[in-house]
């Protein structure tokens, strides 16, 4: 889906979300909240937010657009009053860097300050382009001159989950800034991306709020974008992607079509793979593991015990932070969906390793519009996760 965006004679305008309401509807049949889904994801006037089990949230600028007789709660009434509100609170923090959501240029230039003020991290200053022109930077740090193992962590993917950059720069950040931190650097190399999708992500902030996908022209369509976590690799052009290119999880031409995602697979190429990834995303708490492309089933990976025995240990540290709970499961109990970072990861880029997808705050109050102030929150959670992978890699490798 996209909502009409009409240029103006010399600009184009803000999307303005006024009007427009988020309903949790329930379904009687999977089959028929797939059905739904599809049919949103096409429809101009519709905006699949997320979906899950037997319901899904969709943002409409009237229940009409959305199947007769539903049973539905509203959400969020009106979309645009809420992120007024939510954008509007002041919140005092350490660093101020995270008080707010900061844009493409401010993460890139704390990348550096961050690679500059720690002994031995390195600013990767691209690892290839976007569309738009935009570098895709990100960051090595910790592990001396020959690291025990490497974790890869990403962010962006999804241009409007701007938590995920934030966390993925709190991290970092927090990593770099504290003692505790120590024994996993001495010995881990860390490299991080924080912001994949550039472009998607400066748009979020210049012209739709809601949009997801990358912002390349799809040839022989008027419909923008591809939905980079359907483009890697394992089991591209699968259930749960789109061959549509207007729809909001459009997979591309093929696999790797997108800049995004093939700098990423060209970055790894050649390289010891990592021992771990996360890929970070919003909104839902919940802790992904794989396989997000079939059910458990179908069948699990190998490493099925030790992996979720790691993700439970991770949610219990984010619980014992802030008191959040996210779930632990298998991506693919969220929904089937091919063409997915997390799967490629764990395939090939990390030889079958540990390769998660952790959907941050909250459960839907405020969905990708989180208030700022729940930034540091979330990423003092997210670190707690991640220190337990380090340390489980840690263990494994030292
Ligand atoms: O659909 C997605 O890409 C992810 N959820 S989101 O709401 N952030 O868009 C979940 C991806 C889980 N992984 C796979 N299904 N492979
Ligand atoms: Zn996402």
């Amino acid at each position: 889906m996209r909502f009409l965006l009409f240029a103006g004679v010399a600009s184009a305008f803000k999307q303005s979300y006024s009007g427009y309401t988020v309903y949790r509807a329930d379904f009687d049949s999977v089959e028929n909240l797939r059905t739904a889904v599809a049919n949103c994801e096409l429809n101009d006037s519709c905006d699949v937010w997320g979906y899950s089990g037997l319901h899904a949230d969709m943002c409409v600028n009237s229940s009409r657009a959305l199947p007769a007789n539903l049973n539905m709660s509203v959400l969020i009434k009106d979309v645009q009053d809420m992120m007024d509100q939510a954008m509007k609170q002041t919140v005092l923090t350490a660093d101020p860097f995270f008080s707010k959501y900061q844009r493409y240029d401010d993460i890139k230039t704390k990348v550096q300050q961050i690679a500059s003020s720690y002994p031995g991290a390195v600013f990767i200053p691209s690892i290839g382009q976007t569309a738009g022109k935009r570098d895709i930077f990100g960051i090595s740090l910790g592990g001396g001159s020959k690291p025990v193992a490497t974790i890869y962590i990403q962010g962006g993917i999804h241009a409007r989950e701007w938590i995920s950059p934030a966390t993925v720069m709190f991290i970092l950040n927090s990593l770099t800034s504290s003692e505790d931190a120590k024994h996993i650097l001495d010995k881990l190399q860390i490299v991080a991306v924080p912001l994949l999708n550039a472009d998607g992500y400066e748009y979020t902030h210049t012209n739709d709020r809601m949009w997801r996908k990358n912002r390349v022209v799809n040839s022989g369509s008027s419909c923008i974008g591809v939905d980079l976590n359907r483009n890697w690799g394992d089991h591209w052009g699968g259930p749960g992607s789109s061959g549509s290119p207007c729809s909001d999880t459009y997979r591309g031409t093929k696999a790797f079509s997108e800049l995004e995602s093939a700098a990423v697979k060209d970055f790894w190429a050649g390289k010891t793979p990592p021992a771990a990834f996360i890929d970070f995303h919003s909104y839902g708490q919940l802790m992904l593991r794989p396989y997000g492309w079939q059910l458990p089933g179908q069948g699990v990976p190998p490493n099925e015990a030790e992996v979720k025995a790691v993700t439970a240990k991770m949610v219990a540290a984010i619980k014992a932070t802030h008191g959040m709970s996210y779930t632990n499961e298998h991506a693919a109990e969220l929904y089937v969906a091919c063409g997915g970072a997390d799967d490629w990861f764990y395939s090939e880029g990390t030889k079958g390793g540990i390769s998660l997808t952790i959907e941050l705050r909250d459960t839907g109050s405020y969905g990708f519009a989180l208030p700022p102030a729940q930034i540091v929150p979330t990423g003092e959670e997210a670190l707690q996760a991640f220190l337990v992978l380090a340390n489980h890699v840690l263990s494994q490798h030292a």
